[in-house]
């Protein structure tokens, strides 16, 4: 049995004609970002990777196949549906197989990308180890999928409402190159500094193109995390956004939110209590996550295929 993928004419028409494309994940539009932004963020972001000169690909489960990219009417459609499950390496078959809608995840976008030959994927920020995961033992899939998977994924570092030194630890145990992007400190999402050091440091896209490429000559399976810090002008300072990610994980857990809701929950709980300052931002960082990823997606498409 071959994987159902279809494909979108736009993204078809690229890869026909061997041009770069850059995946994109559905969860961040169904279940990261309010209605009704979620759709022109959405846009916005495969804008932002035609302008930098790929084509996008934005991924879904819908209608029984996976969507390599999606046409204006499908991702209407996403974006306005109530109803779509989060995705992640667990469930992607077994709701295709029952030709229920799906939403991607960072996991599951990068399991899809490989299915179609893509290798390079924006998104907003990784999950990783939750705080208390000790305890919890709530560590994304994301993290698993990165050691796994040959896709070079562009993120504004891991999300700040996770244990960031506990996430670069897993990260580094599953052997996951973690690039700072200009930079030597990993980005924490919504602020360019997390006050860890990143392990690597890369300020070319040619750079970052050719370690995937050796990655994959030397047999090493899995991708790279490229951490790309939020643009200085959108930044919001850690100081301030650390009571109201302490508030916000502390309404999680008198409600006794689990597994894949909690980063929902959290994202949307610091929507509110940054008066949407958080939104703003999360879609600034996106936007130049998919920039980034499409000039590393046009060196890749210039060095030969193996
Ligand atoms: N980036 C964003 N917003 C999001 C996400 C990423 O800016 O909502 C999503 C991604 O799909 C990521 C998921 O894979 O959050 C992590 O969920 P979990 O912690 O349950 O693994
Ligand atoms: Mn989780």
């Amino acid at each position: 049995m071959t994987p159902p993928l279809l494909w979108s004419p736009e993204a078809a028409a690229a890869r026909e004609a061997g041009r770069p494309l850059v995946a994109l994940e559905s969860t961040i539009i169904t279940h990261g970002l309010p209605h009704p932004r979620n759709l022109e963020v959405a846009r916005a972001l495969e804008e932002a990777v035609r302008e930098a000169g790929a084509a996008p690909a934005t991924m879904a489960v819908m209608d029984g196949a996976i969507r390599v990219g999606l046409a204006e009417d499908d991702l209407q459609r996403l974006a306005d549906a109530r109803e779509v499950a989060k995705l992640s390496r667990a469930d992607l078959a077994a709701t295709l197989a029952a030709g229920r809608p799906g939403a991607t995840t960072v996991a599951a976008t990068m399991i899809c990308a490989r299915l179609a030959g893509i290798e390079v994927f924006a998104t907003g920020g990784i999950g990783g180890a939750h705080r208390g995961a000790e305890a919890s033992w709530d560590v994304s899939a994301d993290l698993h999928e990165l050691a796994r998977t040959p896709v070079t994924v562009v993120a504004a570092g891991a999300k700040a409402i996770l244990d960031l030194p506990r996430t670069l630890e897993v990260l580094e145990t599953l052997g996951v190159p973690v690039i700072g992007w200009r930079t030597d400190a990993f980005p924490a999402f919504w602020s360019r500094d997390s006050g860890l050091p990143a392990p690597l440091r890369m300020d070319a896209p040619a750079e970052v193109a050719r370690a995937h490429r050796m990655r994959g000559a030397l047999g090493i399976e899995g991708g790279q995390l490229l951490a790309n810090p939020i643009p200085a002008e959108a930044e919001i300072p850690a100081a301030t956004l650390a009571p109201l990610i302490a508030q916000a994980i502390a309404e999680a857990e008198a409600q006794a939110i689990s597994a894949k809701a909690v980063t929902p929950f959290l994202l949307g709980r610091i929507l509110e209590l940054t008066d949407g300052a958080s939104l703003e931002a999360n879609i600034a960082l996106a936007l130049n996550n998919a920039r980034l990823a499409a000039q590393v997606a046009r060196e890749l498409a210039a060095l030969p295929r193996d």
